[in-house]
């Protein structure tokens, strides 16, 4: 007696689960399905093919995959990439050789897991900021920050100071990126410099970004200026043309920059009115008498 062909094959399986690496080559196998026919011969031998899920129309999701039409064995066609698709999902349908055929689908849903394989990057290619050179040990600085595309590699980058941290001026909390003032004070009395430019590095065990960031140190204001000596003596005559230098006082300033510059005033009631110094230059000139 004829079979007629009366039974759809039936998959094992109501749909499909795997995870596979991304790091996974082209070719790896992935998943065999499995169906059965209840008939015989023709109407029973199965075939396999995949088509785009409606929820992920279009030929991407598909055509990662190949599907061994005889076993319904599911290879890799393409390499993988969790960063681009975390979640791959097609339809594979199984048919029987029937004439007419039979068939029936099944939904096959490949969640591609995390290989580290992106590196580090830093928000910013360079970070500035500034500090006083009386900041004690600990003030914070600056923030540093880098992101990873991995999704493993989140909350897990340490960064370092990895150049320009002359004297160990500076130091960073390697987890946070956070940079604090380590020996920054009394930097310039021990020959230290007013700006500096550290080389950090983020990295993710694997991989490693850098980024750079200038630190301008604020001179402070630490020493009061002093005469090169305690008295300046002059003879002053009278009936001299105006103008004529009786002395120059000068005195020094042993902070750098702005707050090491010296300017000379004469205090005083009635000295103001006979003599006249150079505020620059510390020259004391006497007026006509
Ligand atoms: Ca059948
Ligand atoms: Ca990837
Ligand atoms: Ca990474
Ligand atoms: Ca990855």
């Amino acid at each position: 007696m004829q079979d007629v062909n009366d039974n759809s094959p039936v998959f094992d399986e109501q749909q499909y689960l795997v995870n596979v690496s991304e790091a996974a080559p082209v070719g790896t196998s992935v998943v065999t399905l499995s169906a059965a026919d209840a008939d015989t011969g023709a109407n029973a031998r199965l075939s396999f093919h995949a088509e785009s899920h409606p929820s992920s129309p279009g030929d991407v999701d598909v055509g990662s995959f190949y599907v061994d039409a005889e076993r319904g064995l599911i290879l890799i066609r393409q390499r993988l990439d969790r960063e681009q698709a975390a979640r791959l999902k097609f339809i594979v349908v199984a048919s029987d050789a029937g004439v007419p055929p039979l068939s029936s689908s099944v939904t096959v849903t490949v969640s591609v897991t995390d290989v580290n394989d992106n590196s580090p990057t830093f928000d910013q290619a360079a970070y500035e900021a500034s500090v006083s050179d009386r900041a004690p040990r600990g003030q914070f600085v600056v923030a540093v920050h880098a992101s990873d595309d991995d999704i493993t590699d989140r909350g897990r980058l340490t960064y370092a100071i990895v150049d320009g941290n002359v004297r160990q001026a500076f130091s960073v909390e390697s987890e946070s990126g956070v940079i604090t003032t380590a020996n920054v004070g009394g930097h310039r009395a021990a020959g230290g410099q007013s700006v500096y430019i550290l080389n950090v590095s983020a990295s993710d065990g694997v991989y490693t970004a850098f980024s750079r960031v200038k630190i301008v140190v604020e001179q402070s204001n630490l020493f009061t200026p002093r005469f090169t000596q305690s008295v300046f003596d002059a003879d002053v005559t009278v009936n001299q043309p105006a103008g004529l230098v009786v002395t120059t006082v000068s005195a020094v300033d042993r902070d750098e920059g702005v707050y090491g510059d010296v300017t000379y005033s004469i205090v005083g009631d009635d000295a103001d009115e006979l003599f006249d110094i150079d505020s620059r230059t510390g020259m004391f000139q006497q007026f006509k008498t």
